[in-house]
């Protein structure tokens, strides 16, 4: 599977992902497919979105202490519904639609997700630190939510200013 990563401001990033409803051997190529391409990029989570397919998956690896993503640490979650959302926690958030820009973002500390797996069973987790922060920027991917639209209006218009330079010397090097 040839997959791109779509970068900001692409308006595809802006639709809203629906439900995954087969369970079947395309979703396993899409999943196998997203994998890879989050590894290679240094990513720590994507979703299905970011790779221009409108459907609810994510794929996530967070790092071990070691700073290593081993492919028994890749959570693959389907159809995520979050709940039980408590505390408050700030970290310097990217992502890989938005390359070479990182900022301060205020989450929830603790969450609570049912979600399924690719094999259509239903499964529970709980999340705190760095997954709990990874799962949250995933899931307002699903809803067309990006990071940078929870800045403040004159961090985001420095935001803009910022990133269409750096778009613009991108094109002058390619
Ligand atoms: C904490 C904060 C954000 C998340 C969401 C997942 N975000 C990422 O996985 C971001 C990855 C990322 C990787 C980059 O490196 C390359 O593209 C090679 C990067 O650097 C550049 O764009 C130059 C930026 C972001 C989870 C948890
Ligand atoms: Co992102």
């Amino acid at each position: 599977m040839n997959l791109k990563i779509v970068e900001y401001p692409d308006k595809k990033l802006r639709e809203t992902s629906v439900k995954v409803e087969k369970f079947d051997d395309n979703l396993h190529q899409l999943l196998d497919a997203m994998n890879p391409i989050m590894i290679n990029t240094n990513g720590i989570g994507l979703a299905a979105i970011q790779v221009g397919i409108a459907k609810e998956i994510l794929v996530l690896n967070i790092p071990d202490e070691e700073g290593e993503q081993p492919p028994e640490n890749l959570l693959e979650i389907i159809n995520p519904v979050l709940s039980d959302m408590k505390g408050e926690t700030t970290y310097q958030e990217g992502c890989l639609s938005v390359p070479s820009f990182y900022e301060d973002i205020n989450r929830f500390e603790f969450i609570s997700v049912n979600y399924q797996d690719r094999d259509g069973n239903t499964q529970y987790l709980e999340a705190d630190g760095l997954l709990s922060i990874a799962i949250q920027h995933e899931y307002d991917h699903l809803k067309g939510i990006l990071f940078i639209d929870k800045l403040t209006s004159s961090r985001r218009r420095k935001f803009e200013k910022e990133y269409k330079k750096m778009l613009k010397e991108k094109k002058k090097t390619n």
